[in-house]
């Protein structure tokens, strides 16, 4: 299978992730794609006409997108323990988390978008940190029960989010006011998985 992907987006990092706690990733062939808000690829376009990434191509050519669709197909591949887990009483929880995970990531793409625009609209700015930190509160609040819950795909959403907090936004020291948070994001950040799939500035 043909993954779009890239060394620095945190989407295709959650696939990479499903893949390696899988056992699946041998399976991908990832192919560099670049893409930006502002600029979509067109060699992309056949495959998504979204110009996004993670994007995969099966061998029969048809595509997956996104990264939601790309971990839960995934899943289907393997017969270890699942990342979307089947039983409805911690499915809709996983899934919930999984949706937290990729709002903060959409809110911090957002965000960095617009504090590099020339004149930056402060209204989207303060209503970004609002969001920001009203969903670090929740995830700190919640932090024991994540803790608790078998390894899935809330735990790579919302670890990826805040691995990519550190990377682009360094100066919002999330840490200091979520300790519990932090305890689990060093857990996270030592799974071979994460540790394998680290962006790297460049
Ligand atoms: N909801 C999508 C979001 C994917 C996404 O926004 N990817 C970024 C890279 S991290 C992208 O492709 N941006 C290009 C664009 O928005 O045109 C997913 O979960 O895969």
């Amino acid at each position: 299978m043909k993954l779009h992907w890239s060394p620095r987006s945190p989407f295709v990092r959650k696939v990479m992730i499903a893949a390696h706690e899988t056992g699946l990733v041998d399976r991908l062939t990832c192919v560099r794609t670049v893409v930006a808000m502002t600029a979509p690829n067109a060699a992309l376009l056949p495959d998504n006409p979204l110009s996004k990434i993670p994007t995969l191509v099966l061998d029969d050519g048809s595509p997956l997108y996104d990264s939601g669709v790309i971990c839960e197909y995934l899943d289907t591949l393997h017969d270890g323990s699942k990342l979307f887990p089947a039983d409805p009483k911690v499915r809709w929880i996983a899934v919930r988390r999984h949706a937290l995970g990729n709002g903060l990531l959409d809110l911090l793409i957002l965000w960095r978008n617009e504090r590099e625009r020339a004149q930056p609209s402060q209204a989207h700015l303060d209503a970004y940190a609002v969001k920001y930190k009203a969903a670090l509160d929740v995830l700190e609040k919640e932090t024991p029960a994540i803790a608790a819950t078998p390894f899935g795909i809330g735990h790579i959403a919302i670890g990826c989010a805040l691995s990519y907090a550190d990377f682009r936004f360094a100066d919002l020291n999330w840490r200091a006011e979520h300790p519990q948070l932090a305890a689990w994001h060093k857990s996270f950040s030592q799974r071979p998985s994460a540790r394998a799939t680290e962006a790297v500035e460049g």
